[in-house]
């Protein structure tokens, strides 16, 4: 098939990009449409040209997959310059989605004309770049300096709407835009001639200030900055020059790739193998069992996205206070324009305090305390009620799929379906089949994943899933760290300086101790004794330190602030389990501590690969990066590990295995530095 589909209405050359999935900029569209510029150019009977794109979307950006190779001529700025050299009017066509390169194409063009529904934005530095073609230049001449840096600067992709209001697209309609476009041709009016509209430098450095924290300060986002604040101070030309360096010299390096593979990787991880490939069941109307923090997130998850929601709790008090709440939510989320006002105010919302009522649900969805015998419970009363052919999922982070649907009659539609909270934010979704499920049931959980707009990845059933089994090994990695001489800061300041978002203390502070201590204390006895235990967390709860909700875990809190570091009681209680050990104190280097934390994610990943509870390595990425704060500029724990070099790795882990002692299981390398999607 062509790259570009000609054809000539009306006296104009309509160049239709059809490069499927995504009609990406590839080198051979590239040349198309030089081509196709040139001739339009020559033709005495053209007047214009619309530049359009096949099915169902404009352009999604430079081809991504180009990337990491040889770049190839005709490049995207001489594309753009031929485009505004062309002595006629070139109009962008706009439908389904206009960024990146796509959206710089357009901002290329004479005029853009958008349809309704379509999505705009420049989300480069997501991948570790900048846009490198122009967008840093043209778009502060249409928008101004503040609104590009916001727009650049955070990657925000804004409807078709928002970018008339904010002048990128001079018209929007309903259908036709093709039509629209050819009936519509304009006099040449290149953005590039346009001057940046003058603003209070004020304006702009807010805009910059917010533009560098939701970019975290990366080298992408400094550098977009920059570009952008060019654009103000220098002749189009000159700022145009200035943009291309740092794009090429981002995209050459290794965050830009880490970050690529975690945008191929995401959309990976949603495929699942072909043996799991089913029709999933219909679900329209969802029952969460539990009005907690957790079944709240879930129900406001599913109401966005149009499901009918039935929420359950035996507590009536709870459940109004949480109904009140969710109504308030969505409203909130309404008036900030994230979800349709009818969502809001038709809210598809049922509160119920009996079980007879859970019986329209297509999925119930349980979200209630993490214990076993509750859990089975509640499935007891699941399979009594719901109605045949229901699927029954449970969202426990740790416990067995298949001793749960033991606790019904029909195992064959039980599910784990890991949610992260908050429910409603997180996208992160681990979708866990028993070994009785149903052969469908695992399309049913990614599909209703999809259709929540979260990143469902599956897993195998096992202690932990993927997510929670790998942060336990990294977490009793970090306890041993503190016996062996580390205070809480330190740990959490190497792991911090690493790129995760928090450190491991922080984080315990945060989700509050006592769930982990009541865990600990339920598998006291089957612990083998030989088994080296940390009795730090214990200690910390059993004096009343549950975390931040209590002022005080492994630091303080006052007013809502962390303390720097850990008090003399945390020290006394971390030193005398040392003495205990009969471990000598000696202090950790950051390296050493963010070594043996990543030595202890890495050893685990290669056992659950091995093991089959992920399915693909870069599954384990994902879910590192989306539930746990692994810095996704370092592209997840496994691709971290191939940059690694081997007989460092392995040293590492020939660390972790002297510090954990009796037990340790060492995975093997060999897969999971050299496995490939399947
Ligand atoms: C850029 O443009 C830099 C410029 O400034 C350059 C200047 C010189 N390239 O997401 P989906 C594939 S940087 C190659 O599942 P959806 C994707 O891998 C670029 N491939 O669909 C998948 O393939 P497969 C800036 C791409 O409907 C398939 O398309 N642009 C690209 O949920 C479907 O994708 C972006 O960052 C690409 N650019 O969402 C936009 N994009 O079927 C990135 C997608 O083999 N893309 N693919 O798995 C998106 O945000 C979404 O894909 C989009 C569609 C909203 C377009």
């Amino acid at each position: 098939m062509e790259a570009l589909q000609l054809s000539v209405r009306e006296g104009v050359l309509v160049m239709e990009i059809s490069n499927p999935p995504v009609n990406a900029l590839s080198q051979p569209v590239r040349a198309a449409l030089m081509a196709a510029l040139a001739r339009l150019g020559a033709d005495e009977s053209l007047r214009g040209g619309v530049i359009a794109g096949a099915r169902g979307t404009f352009i999604a950006g430079a081809d991504i997959k180009e990337f990491g190779k040889p770049p190839e001529a005709p490049f995207l700025p001489d594309v753009f310059a031929a485009i505004e050299a062309c002595p006629k009017p070139v109009v962008a066509a706009l439908h389904g989605a206009a960024l990146g390169g796509g959206l710089e194409l357009a901002l290329a063009c004479d005029v853009r004309i958008a349809e309704a529904g379509t999505v705009l934005g420049l989300p480069e530095v997501t991948l570790g770049v900048i846009p490198g073609a122009g967008g840093t230049q043209r778009l502060p001449r249409l928008v101004g300096v503040s609104a590009a840096l916001r727009l650049i600067g955070t990657a925000e992709r804004i409807g078709a709407g928002a970018a008339h209001r904010l002048g990128v697209v001079d018209e929007v309609v309903e259908v036709d835009v093709v039509g629209a476009a050819v009936a519509h041709l304009p006099a040449k009016r290149r953005v590039s001639a346009l001057p940046v509209p003058p603003e209070a430098p004020e304006a702009v450095a807010k805009a910059e200030v917010a533009a560098l924290k939701a970019g975290k300060g990366r080298p992408a986002v400094v550098a977009a900055i920059a570009a952008v604040k060019d654009a103000a101070a220098l002749p189009f030309a000159e700022g145009l020059a200035r943009e291309r360096a740092p794009f090429l010299a981002l995209r050459a390096s290794p965050e830009a790739a880490a970050l690529r593979h975690m945008f191929f990787a995401e959309r990976e991880a949603m495929r699942l193998p072909a043996a799991l490939r089913a029709t999933p069941r219909a679900i329209e109307t969802v029952a969460v069992i539990g009005a907690g923090t957790m079944g709240s997130g879930i129900a406001q998850a599913a109401l966005e996205e149009g499901f009918a929601v039935i929420l359950y709790d035996q507590n009536a008090d709870l459940l109004t206070k949480a109904g009140e709440r969710l109504c308030a939510a969505l409203a909130e989320r309404a008036a900030a324009g994230k979800i349709t006002p009818a969502l809001a105010t038709k809210l598809r919302l049922s509160l119920a305090t009996g079980w007879a009522e859970i019986a329209p649900a297509d999925l119930v969805i349980e979200a209630v305390f993490e214990d076993l015998a509750v859990k089975q419970e509640v499935f007891r009363q699941l399979d009594a009620h719901a109605k045949p052919g229901a699927v029954l999922a449970t969202n426990t982070s740790y416990l067995d799929i298949d001793t749960i649907a033991a606790a019904t009659s029909r195992p064959q539609d039980v599910l784990g379906l890991h949610f992260f909270s908050p429910a409603n934010v997180m996208k992160l979704l681990e979708v866990v089949p028993g070994s009785a499920s149903a052969p469908d049931l695992a399309a049913a959980g990614m599909e209703f994943g999809k259709r929540l707009k979260k990143l469902p990845v599956l897993c195998g059933n096992a202690f932990g899933f993927i997510g929670n089994r790998i942060y336990n090994a990294y977490r009793t990695q970090c306890e041993f760290m503190l016996e062996d001489g580390a205070w809480p800061e330190e740990v959490d300041a190497a792991l911090e300086a690493f790129g995760f978002a928090m450190g491991p203390f922080a984080v315990a502070d945060l989700s509050g101790l006592d769930i982990a201590w009541r865990m600990r204390a339920a598998q006291a006895a089957r612990r083998d004794p030989r088994t080296r235990y940390v009795p730090v967390l214990d200690e910390l709860c059993a004096q009343g330190r549950f975390g931040r909700k209590s002022g005080a875990g492994y630091y303080t809190y006052a007013a809502g602030k962390r303390s720097a570091g850990s008090d003399a009681t945390v020290r006394g209680i971390i030193a005398a389990a040392s003495a205990a050990r009969g471990v000598s104190r000696h202090p950790l280097a950051p390296e050493d501590i963010q070594r043996r934390a990543l030595a202890a994610m890495v050893n685990e990943a290669a056992l659950l690969l091995a093991d089959g509870v992920a399915q693909r390595a870069s599954d384990i990425d994902v879910v590192l990066v989306q539930g746990y704060g692994f810095p996704r500029h370092v592209g997840g724990p496994v691709y971290w590990a191939r940059m690694q070099d081997r007989a460092a790795l392995e040293r590492g882990i020939d660390i972790i295995a002297a510090a954990a002692g009796f037990g340790f299981r060492r995975g093997s390398l060999d897969l999971l530095l050299t496995e490939s999607a399947p």
